[in-house]
């Protein structure tokens, strides 16, 4: 008995021990779209680096950037991390729409006016509900980051109006929101990742396309011919720092604690960082020879008003009561 006792302690402890050291990875990856020259990419920079300090070396992750960990292919990042392909990401709204139906939230058109219309629901009721989606689609969301407002450039004209979008070819990635959207406006949209797209403009397959400033600039998309560029704030896409839900399941609740935070503080000085370069980008943009347009409040109407069918579209995918909330926290900010 006492025989088997000992041998039965000795394999507790080895399995004890080996669950112990299994537990914790040597290295955690970590995809975004963005690498480190763009905000995107310095969020993720910030979140593993806050990580290690804090931890002081035992949680360790490794970024990889350019959707490399899904072939370039951006709209199956969420796929990949709820399967356990990708431990963790920083990811945008737009990418993982497809997955999870609610981020379209907030591509519908026109919804966020301003700065101040994001932070009102991300950091509101509505965010948590957007996070519950998150979570409940398999992958614990930690915290806001910020791609930014996404602004339309296009090699054949200035815009101003519904009108002048008609029949150009604009490159959008993501959900089929954004083929509405641009259907709406008589364009002729086209769905395609990233990585192609520069190479489209280049060749001219399309005449425009649609990103922060901060993305057309560090990108240096005006150096494939898109000379025309209209600041018309139609939507902005949060970024999410997230993690697999097994993988997450084996961290003790004060790394839990430790990775949130980190993920939290980082998200809050990419925002912070993104929006106060914005000016300083833009000038950088018009210095380079690029034609701005920035658009008066009854011409940014008429495109809200031609865009109206996407949310009767989308609504019952997104949730009306979801879309009502965010309406009431924006009218409410
Ligand atoms: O592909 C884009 O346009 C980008 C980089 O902004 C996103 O990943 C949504």
């Amino acid at each position: 008995l006492k025989r088997c006792t000992l041998i039965a302690a000795a394999a507790g402890a080895l399995l004890f021990g080996s669950i112990a050291h299994a537990q914790y990875k040597d290295e955690y990856t970590v995809s975004t779209v963005l690498p480190s020259a763009f905000p995107w990419g310095q969020a993720a920079d910030k979140w593993v680096e806050l990580v290690n300090e804090r931890s002081e070396g035992r949680i360790n992750m490794k970024i990889y950037s350019n959707s490399q960990l899904v072939s370039g292919d951006q709209t199956k990042e969420f796929s990949a991390m709820r399967s356990g392909l990708i431990d963790m990401a920083v990811g945008s709204t737009i990418n993982w729409s497809p997955q999870v139906p609610e981020l379209n939230l907030f591509s519908l058109p026109f919804l966020m006016p301003d700065y101040s219309a994001i932070d009102a629901i991300t950091q509101g009721e509505v965010g948590e509900a957007v996070f519950a989606a998150i979570q409940k689609r398999g992958v614990t969301p930690l915290a806001w980051g910020e791609n930014g407002f996404r602004e339309l450039s296009n090699s054949k004209r200035a815009i101003s109006e519904p009108a002048d979008v008609e029949g150009l070819k604009i490159r959008v990635v993501g959900s089929p929101l954004f083929q509405d959207t641009f259907n709406a406006l008589g364009a002729n949209p086209t769905q395609m990742s990233w990585a192609d797209a520069k190479p489209a403009l280049t060749t001219g397959a399309v005449d425009g396309q649609e990103n922060p400033l901060s993305v057309f600039d560090v990108a240096r998309i005006d150096q494939v011919g898109q000379e025309h560029l209209t600041l018309w704030h139609y939507m902005a896409d949060p970024l999410v720092f997230a993690v697999n839900n097994r993988i997450w399941a084996t961290f003790s609740a004060d790394d839990q604690a430790l990775l949130k935070q980190a993920a939290i503080d980082a998200g809050q000085w990419e925002i912070e960082k993104s929006r106060s370069e914005l000016d300083a980008t833009l000038a950088a943009i018009k210095e380079r020879g690029v034609t701005v347009t920035e658009l008066t409040p009854t011409q940014r109407d008429a495109f809200i008003n031609a865009t109206q069918s996407v949310y009767q579209e989308w609504s019952p995918r997104i949730g009306e009561d979801l879309i009502k909330k965010a309406q009431q926290a924006v009218a409410d900010r």
